[in-house]
């Protein structure tokens, strides 16, 4: 696969020369970032030592080519143009067993379209790698903080199911400078993405251009019984945490189902008990409750359904409850002018092979849409997998989206 020409449509930058090379080599690249599991897996969660490592070695990037790299607070790393334009990005974090493409394909296109772009002197357009859009400490808490979504302080207590806070974690950013980025700087915002779902994969589409991201909803409960003897301790007698869980699970399960349409989804993908002995009646069980809908009065009903639940078990069996704070997101239908651009440049390079779709996946552009027009594009998942090690895309369907994405820079500039 070599280089193609792809020209800007406006007489300033004739000619903006994609490097397609280059672009696979840099994600390559990034995947060594925390590379683990067989194949192209990822472990690089929010601060660990892989992910401040990738962090540094993009910072290089895009101090090479002229960009001004620049961490905040929250550790999202920008790389910052001399003049006012399209921020372009996403997030290199990962899920404790995540995939080489989730993020990082938004920031490598980036890059290399921001590269291309001032080789043919264009110096609009700045680039960003967010952080903890996974929810290691907050779901989309990078982007959630830069964008006003929540202060800080609110979330710098909160704990990774490693026990490790926040505010502990942005300590190992010292001795890089944090400053404030101002979104006032930005014009917009365009994010590319693996779909991490079946859709493109399964109709033969090479581009999807996203309509909305879904809403989301996430609350994390404790159910504390008592710990005891499991042969000594009667069934009678017992405040079995793990069985009110059991108990909780299989009600919602059920009586969910009449609130939920096909595209809604719910997941209790957390759960932890303690202590987690064969031969001891399980003293507390926590997991973690999770929905997601476009529509809000949805999401409304089963955030009732799932309190009242939770409520009824925990004391039908006699144990506490301690449930934890919301973590919401809106539905966020895109912009209508950058999703009009990404549809035309997806026409230009794939005609007739893309299609308008919801974003079951929530992105840093739900945030960054609290101060900025956003909108996005999707590339096919094989098999339609994701946050797994083997999460993978044809690497000329990655290089199409790389096109799709600079065409519709060309057609914004
Ligand atoms: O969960 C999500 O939708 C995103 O991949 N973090
Ligand atoms: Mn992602
Ligand atoms: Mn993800």
């Amino acid at each position: 696969m070599g280089r193609f020409v792809y020209a800007y449509f406006n007489a300033e930058f004739p000619n903006m020369t994609l490097n397609s090379d280059r672009f696979l080599a840099d994600l390559h690249r990034l995947r060594q970032f925390g590379a683990a599991g067989v194949g192209k897996g990822v472990q690089r969660v929010a601060f660990s030592d892989a992910d401040l490592a990738a962090r540094d070695w993009l910072a290089e990037r895009m101090a090479e080519i002229g960009l001004r790299p620049a961490f905040d607070a929250m550790g999202n790393l920008f790389g910052l143009s001399e003049e006012p334009g399209l921020l372009l990005g996403s997030h290199s974090d990962s899920q404790p067993e995540g995939g080489w493409l989730d993020g990082a394909l938004g920031v490598i296109s980036a890059l290399e379209v921001v590269r291309a772009a001032r080789e043919a002197g264009d110096r609009s357009l700045s680039l960003v790698s967010f952080q903890d859009e996974e929810g290691r400490y907050a779901s989309l808490g990078g982007s959630r903080i830069w964008s006003g979504g929540q202060d800080l302080a609110e979330i710098d207590d909160n704990q990774a199911t490693d026990g490790q806070r926040l505010r502990d974690a942005r300590a190992r950013l010292a001795p890089r400078p944090v400053e404030v980025i101002d979104a006032a700087r930005f014009t917009g915002f365009l994010e590319m993405h693996i779909e991490q779902g079946p859709v493109l994969d399964q109709s033969g589409d090479k581009i999807g251009v996203v309509t909305a991201i879904v809403g989301f909803r996430e609350l994390r409960a404790t159910l504390t019984g008592q710990q005891n003897h499991a042969g000594t301790t009667p069934m009678a007698l017992r405040r079995d945490a793990v069985q009110g869980f059991v108990a909780v699970a299989a009600r919602l399960a059920e009586e969910l189902k009449p609130l939920m349409d096909p595209a809604t989804v719910f997941t209790i993908g957390h759960l932890s008990v303690a202590p987690n002995a064969a031969s001891i009646v399980p003293g507390r069980a926590s997991f973690s409750l999770q929905w997601r809908d476009a529509d809000v009065q949805r999401l409304a009903a089963m955030e009732a359904c799932i309190r009242r639940v939770l409520d009824d078990e925990a004391s039908a069996r006699g144990l506490e409850l301690d449930v934890g704070p919301l973590e919401s997101l809106e539905p966020v239908p895109m912009d209508d002018g950058l999703h009009a651009l990404l549809k035309t440049a997806a026409e230009a390079v794939v005609p007739g092979q893309w299609r308008a779709m919801p974003s079951g996946a929530i992105h840093d552009a739900s945030n960054v849409a609290r101060r900025l027009p956003v909108a996005m594009l999707f590339v096919p998942s094989i098999g339609g997998i994701s946050h797994d090690f083997a999460e993978d895309t044809d690497e000329a369907d990655l290089v199409l989206g790389l096109q799709v994405l600079a065409k519709a820079v060309a057609l914004k500039n």
